[in-house]
């Protein structure tokens, strides 16, 4: 009605109800474009704000001479580091032979006390892998271990017989079975999966028995065979005897993993090794360790290049946009943000899972529109909404290993339509090569 009047008054046509509700529109799209910039340079004026309180504080507390407490090296440890002021780290090492147990790392805060807990280095038990063979027991020592082997078996973990077995068990052959003496056996088949069964005479009637591990194979019940483990009960009730490799072994067998594997406890299983907290990587300062199953990879996160658009890194796996000069349409389509993120998965993972999620704490618009970005990704994965605030990643079929792969997630927050933030998760997925 106003600018009705206010165009009678100039003597001019009042416009029609379709250009007025235009401008009205266009008028509301302006708003909200500039409520969204208005809201970024107050974001970033509160970061930069907190980033000058931190510093101060570090001022402060310089002046004032004021540190944390003295920390001790563990026993059988090291301490890296003497700076005791707020902010500072110190690192701890074992020895070898000896694990960290509690914080590899601690910091000073401006509280003036250590983030963390005091590490203390644990003996590595290097029986927990049970590496005698053959039924050797094993004594766990500083930085090793030693196997007493039982008789017949020798070396360090009880692998090689040894060279008087034959000796011995047709000595003890004769003695007790007596009738069944020294038969010519080629000493390397009789070494060591076959063994002279122990018979005694019961009544007229010769009994024959195996040591456990062994049987008595044919007609000859003067020999024991070794029971070959892997094939026999290959396919048990209770599953596959090994999750990996079977090797069978002179009364016995046992299971093998492949590197970067530990054969768990219960002998059957393959546990991966967490090369990134054993410190087992060769990753540089720079990257990041990212532990995988069978294996790690060091990666180096770097923020996106974009012409005309800045990124500054707020942590060691987010980058933000830094604020765009005003009318420079180009950066403010570039991406708000873009969080990274590693996700190691065994091969042949069962579909449909979700496998990641995204989510805003704070929206300022009135929708969230969420799409998987990327060919490659739209092959695996689809994206899904759980509530108005996140999307859920849904893997939609297996992925079989050794495979990396990349998919971007897209958050975009509109106002009345308007677009007025897209913020981008790049989620990298180490695939392994066993489900295991
Ligand atoms: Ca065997
Ligand atoms: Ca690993």
């Amino acid at each position: 009605m106003c600018i009705g009047q206010i165009h009678r008054i100039y003597g001019q046509e009042c416009p029609s109800t379709q250009e007025l509700q235009n401008s009205l529109r266009q008028a509301q799209k302006l708003l909200a474009s500039h409520e969204a910039s208005y809201l970024q340079s107050l974001r970033s004026l509160k970061r930069k704000i907190s980033q000058l309180q931190n510093s101060t504080a570090r001022v402060a507390a310089k002046a004032s001479d004021a540190s944390c407490p003295k920390l001790e090296a563990p026993l059988n440890g090291r301490k890296l580091g003497k700076v005791l002021l707020p902010g500072h780290e110190v690192h701890f090492l074992c020895d070898s032979g000896y694990e960290l147990v509690g914080s590899e790392t601690r910091q000073c805060k401006e509280s003036l006390t250590w983030s963390g807990q005091q590490p203390v280095c644990k003996e590595i038990n290097e029986c927990a892998s049970s590496p005698c063979a053959n039924g050797g027991s094993c004594t766990d020592e500083v930085n090793g271990f030693t196997c007493a082997c039982a008789r017949g078996w020798a070396g360090p973990t009880c692998q090689s017989p040894t060279p008087t077995f034959f000796a011995t068990t047709t000595n003890i052959s004769a003695a007790t079975s007596g009738a069944a003496a020294a038969t010519s056996f080629p000493l390397t088949t009789l070494l060591p999966f076959v063994q002279p069964s122990k018979c005694s005479q019961v009544q007229g009637t010769t009994h024959c028995t195996c040591e456990a591990g062994y049987t008595i194979s044919g007609r000859d019940t003067s020999t024991c065979t070794d029971i070959d483990e892997c094939e026999v009960f290959h396919n048990g009730p209770a599953g596959r005897l090994c999750v990996h490799a079977c090797i069978n072994t002179p009364g016995g067998y046992r299971c093998s993993c492949p590197a970067g594997y530990d054969v768990s406890r219960d002998g059957r299983g393959c546990r991966d090794i967490d090369e990134c907290a054993t410190r087992q990587n060769n990753c540089t300062r720079d990257r990041l360790c990212i532990n995988t199953y069978g294996g790690f990879q060091c990666v180096k996160v770097e923020c996106p290049r974009i012409r005309n658009v800045t990124y500054v890194k707020t942590s060691p796996t987010r980058c933000e946009r830094n604020p765009c000069p005003v009318d420079n349409k180009a950066c403010s389509q570039a991406p708000n943000s873009v969080s990274y993120h590693h996700m190691s998965v065994v091969s042949n993972l069962s579909a449909p899972r979700v496998m990641f999620r995204v989510s805003t704490v704070r929206m300022i618009g009135d929708t969230l529109r969420f799409a998987v970005l990327g060919s490659r990704g739209r092959r695996h994965f689809s994206v899904q909404r759980s509530d108005r605030q996140t999307g859920e990643l849904l893997l939609l079929t297996p992925l079989q290993g050794p495979d990396t792969l990349e998919v971007e997630v897209e958050m975009s927050e509109l106002e009345k339509r308007a677009l007025i933030g897209r913020y981008i998760t790049k989620i990298t997925i180490f695939v392994s090569q066993y489900e295991f």
